[in-house]
């Protein structure tokens, strides 16, 4: 990787059980056999939620229907349980890591603007986090999903929920593009695997010798100048 450039961000996202797992572990092995091996280590992955922080363990608890938390206070665990790892993701891409994320602040938005929360109060905790260079969203029908293994046995695993986040995820993966606040690619999950590994490959492929410019940070620009304090 030439010094000028930093490693890349790059954000999996679809709907419970479209294979977001499956898929950032096949891409893991990938990219690390594509790196230089004399230079370790070239990428990490993470998963939202973590659920091994304190944070983490309450977002867990409610996940799993052990415990209820105001539609706004899960919200803001799961935005706040991105933030504990920010300076972490910054710190990676500068020193030329690439970092893959399974599922991000869109998922947050997606989740909680089905509920009704309005979109800009759910966007609003996520503004300023690292902004992923690329966005992977697997495009799924929530009935094939409803029927992949362990279906079910979380709290947002039924099909009316699921149908309502894949609609909020369209209209974020819109006003991404619409917005150029990075890239955003439907992959159609409906597929096999290997073939699903394929088309995720031929997107991430360009950027694994790291990427040009400065680490950009979610929705900064799109803040009014007089709300910034500017004139
Ligand atoms: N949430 C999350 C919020 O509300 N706000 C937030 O801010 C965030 C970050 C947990 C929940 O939290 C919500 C969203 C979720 O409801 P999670 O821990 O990511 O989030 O849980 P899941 O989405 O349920 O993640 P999973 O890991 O369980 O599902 P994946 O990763 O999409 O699917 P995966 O890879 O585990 O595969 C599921 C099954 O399908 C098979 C696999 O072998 C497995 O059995 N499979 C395939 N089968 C056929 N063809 C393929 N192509 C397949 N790919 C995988």
């Amino acid at each position: 990787m030439s010094s000028s450039k930093r490693g890349a961000f790059i954000v999996i996202e679809g709907l419970d059980r479209s294979g977001k797992s499956t898929q950032a572990s096949l891409l893991h092995e990938r990219l690390q056999d594509s790196q230089d091996v004399a230079t370790t280590p070239k990428v990490v992955l993470l998963k939202f939620p973590d659920r091994t922080t304190a944070i983490g363990k309450m977002i867990d608890a409610y996940l799993r229907s052990e415990s209820e938390l105001d539609d706004r206070a899960i919200h803001l665990l799961f935005s706040a349980n991105r933030w504990e790892l920010a300076s972490t993701i910054t710190a990676h891409l500068a020193e030329g890591t690439t970092v893959l994320a399974d599922r991000y602040a869109f998922s947050g938005i997606a989740f909680s603007a089905r509920k009704g929360l309005p979109y800009e109060w759910c966007r609003t905790p996520e503004i300023g986090l690292p902004a992923p260079d690329l966005t992977l969203f697997l495009n799924i029908s929530p009935e094939v999903a409803a029927a992949r293994g362990g279906y079910g046995l979380e709290r947002y695993e039924r099909e009316e929920v699921q149908k309502g986040v894949r609609h909020v995820f369209d209209k974020i993966g819109q006003a991404m593009q619409d917005e150029g606040e990075g890239k955003w690619v439907g992959i159609d999950a409906g597929k096999t695997k290997e073939e699903v590994a394929e088309e995720l490959w031929k997107a991430v492929e360009p950027l694994v010798g790291g990427v040009q410019g400065p680490i950009s940070r979610l929705w900064e620009t799109t803040l009014t100048p007089d709300v910034q304090g500017g004139s």
